[in-house]
């Protein structure tokens, strides 16, 4: 491979990063008010917009969608649902926002062409009390399509991997990256960045390892970009112990939530026990969170985890019972079997829309959900701003909603002047799903043109930082092409290391010491100060990465990625001294929750002066009662 590449030089107003859900809510936005204002707008995805991302294979459900119109819920209610999710650790004022605009995003997305399923009065059909079903296999296309019509195709860069963020004495100035495709380097220069490229997945070992490598519930696509760009950039990040662990279909990775909510499955243990109501008294240890409605995502781990840890497992989803159970509503036989069948294709159709190797793992092990039940499992952790865990940037909250020390001037701006985070992006807003990500984005969009056309100056970049970053971008095709004639292994040589075993290593690190699968999610100060020791030695080995050609550089970086997301994820597992979300996560030396010292924000910073890690506890300001 030859490592000469040709630079490219794109400079705009706003810069968006990605081309996922929050991703093209902001382009959709940003063009609306750049056009109003004469300001430009480019958006630099590493994929092609229209399957990238995390609704690549598409969705079969909106999760966040409040019915404001025909006053079904109030704002109020969904901030207290997600407060009490997250065990009291929300930014309010961020989820206020979003809640206000989403079912905006949910009208566009209907009159962009998405098909939602409507009853006979004309109106949503819930999946439970804030998601709505869809037929979203194309969901992806849609939205993607309109922030194509909404910026055109002259201002998108698909497939230009971003590598860094530029920027000079606290303020953004743009972001570099390379093309998957060809010798190329792009340096976007830019007044407001806007950083919306999803979570992170496989920092931790997955349980699909072997044949199955690859298969996750979050896409493997999602590489902790976003925690990378905002934590080099020097932004303060909050949450960042609060991963996600999800229960799904065991090793299709097959999401719950129509089970539970739609059909009204149960779960048991192996002895055909439900978990939630032998378990149950345990939920008082962790009120007033655990002692309401609906028992939060965490809480609904840990009381499965107890009975697999003491061995009685395998745990079931018992889909056929439920199946049965609804078409037994029915009296007339005729009916019935009518209604049997339309349930047994909404049940193929619900992973079809969006896990489609779900549906391909029933196929193989020969189960028909009306007919057999299926085991589910808590999965690997991940990193995700969006669902139900809360890892990502601090940003400001809105001017009318904010508490003063939640309010920098520009709506959900992180800490560095011009960097904007959405999505995953952003934390401690959980609870957005495709739909808040989307209307975040769209928040974001309008705000990122304000501050562009309020700050004219381009922020001045030194000819020695865009050196340093074309030469890191492309650094490990050199050490490739420097060292491996001496070795005949492609993959093994004295001199570098190639990403998949990289990856290997960062997830057993993770994984042993951080509390993954294999440790029942536990962890301890003991074990995460010798994951520590470990990290650091990764760290100087990650100079040594290789690649052999474009594909491998993309891994190189990917990897490099993950793993100041893992680091970010160390530090704050570390600092908090209690255990405040069973389920996600234990520490065996304060196995309480601790609502007197810990009911606060953890949020770190990297010093890019100092280049060190700094810890500080944030108050939580409560603006809903
Ligand atoms: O059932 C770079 N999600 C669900 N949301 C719902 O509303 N309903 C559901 O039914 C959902 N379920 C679900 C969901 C996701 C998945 C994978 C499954 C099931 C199987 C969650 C949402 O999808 C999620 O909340 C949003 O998509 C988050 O949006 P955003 O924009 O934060 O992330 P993204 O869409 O993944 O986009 C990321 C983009 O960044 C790009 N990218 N570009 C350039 N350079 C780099 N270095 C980059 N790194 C990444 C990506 O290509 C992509 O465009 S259920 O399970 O709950
Ligand atoms: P999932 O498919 O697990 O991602 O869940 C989709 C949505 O349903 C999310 O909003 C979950 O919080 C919610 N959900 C899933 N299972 C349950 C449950 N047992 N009780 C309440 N809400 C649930």
């Amino acid at each position: 491979m030859d490592a000469n590449f040709e630079t490219i030089e794109v400079t705009t107003d706003v810069l968006i990063l990605g081309g996922g859900m929050a991703a093209t809510g902001a382009a959709v936005e940003a063009a609306y008010w750049a056009k109003k204002n004469n300001q430009t707008v480019a958006l630099v995805d590493k994929a092609a917009m229209d399957r990238s991302g995390a609704v690549a294979m598409g969705l079969s459900a909106i999760n966040q969608y409040l019915g404001l119109d025909r006053e079904k819920n109030t704002i109020e209610q969904y901030v207290d649902y997600v407060r009490r999710d997250l065990m009291g650790v929300t930014r309010e004022d961020l989820v206020y926002n979003i809640a206000r605009h989403v079912d905006g995003s949910v009208h566009l997305f209907e009159k962009w062409g998405l098909p939602i399923w409507k009853d006979a009065d004309g109106h949503y059909v819930n999946e439970g009390r804030w998601q709505i079903m869809i037929n979203g296999e194309s969901y992806k296309i849609l939205v993607s399509e309109a922030a194509k019509n909404a910026l055109g195709t002259d201002n998108i860069y698909e497939r230009v991997f971003i590598t860094e963020p530029l920027f000079e004495n606290g303020k953004i100035a743009g972001a570099i990256g390379f093309s998957t495709r060809e010798n190329k380097l792009y340096v976007f220069r830019a007044k407001a960045v806007i950083c919306a490229m999803g979570g992170a997945v496989h920092v931790f070992r997955p349980r699909s390892t072997g044949e199955g490598l690859g298969r996750s519930w979050y896409p493997p696509f999602n590489t902790g970009s976003s925690a990378f760009f905002t934590l080099k950039a020097g932004a303060e990040m909050t949450c960042q112990e609060v991963r996600f662990v999800p229960i799904r279909f065991k090793d299709g990775y097959g999401p719950v939530g129509a089970w539970f909510l739609l059909f009204k499955a149960k779960a048991t243990n192996a002895f055909g026990e439900n978990y939630f109501v032998t378990n149950g008294g345990e939920l008082k240890k962790y009120a007033p969170y655990g002692t309401g409605k609906p028992i939060p995502a965490c809480l609904r781990n840990h009381l499965g985890m107890l009975d697999l840890f003491a061995g009685k497992g395998p745990i079931y989803m018992h889909t056929a019972e439920a199946i049965q159970a609804i078409a037994d509503g029915e009296s007339d036989p005729k009916i019935r079997k009518k209604k049997l069948k339309e349930l047994e294709n909404e049940a193929w159709e619900d992973f079809l829309d969006m896990t489609i190797s779900q549906a391909l793992l029933w196929a193989a092990q020969n189960i028909e959900p009306d007919k057999k039940k299926s085991e589910i499992a808590p999965c690997e952790p991940y990193f995700i701003g969006s669902h139900s865990g809360a890892s990502g940037a601090w940003v400001s909250g809105p001017e009318d909603l904010a508490p003063k020390d939640y309010f920098w001037g520009y709506d959900h701006m992180t800490t560095v002047k011009g960097l904007f985070a959405a999505g995953d992006a952003s934390g401690a807003s959980s609870h957005k799903f495709s739909s808040g990500s989307h209307a975040e984005g769209r928040i974001v969009g309008k705000a990122a043109v304000k501050y562009a056309m309020e700050n004219k100056d381009e922020v001045a970049l030194s000819d020695a930082t865009l050196k340093a970053a074309k030469e890191a971008a492309v650094a490990p095709l050199k050490l490739w092409e420097e060292h491996q004639a001496l070795s005949s292994d492609p993959n093994v040589n004295p001199n570098f290391l190639k990403p998949r075993d990289f990856m290997f290593r960062l997830q057993k690190i993770m994984d042993e010491y951080a509390g993954g699968v294999s440790m029942q999610f536990t962890t301890s100060k003991f074990l995460l100060e010798r994951g520590m020791e470990l990290m650091v030695m990764l760290q100087e080995d990650s100079e040594k990465l290789a690649a052999e050609d474009l594909h491998e550089l993309s891994r190189s970086w990917e990897n490099v990625h993950r793993m100041w997301q893992a680091e970010a994820h160390l530090r704050t597992l570390l600092y908090r001294e209690e255990t405040r979300w069973p389920g996600y996560y234990y520490r065996s030396d304060f196995t309480e929750m601790d609502e007197k010292n810990w009911k606060c924000f953890v949020n770190c910073t990297f010093n890019t002066e100092k280049k060190e890690w700094e810890m500080v506890k944030r108050e939580i300001l409560s603006i809903v009662d």
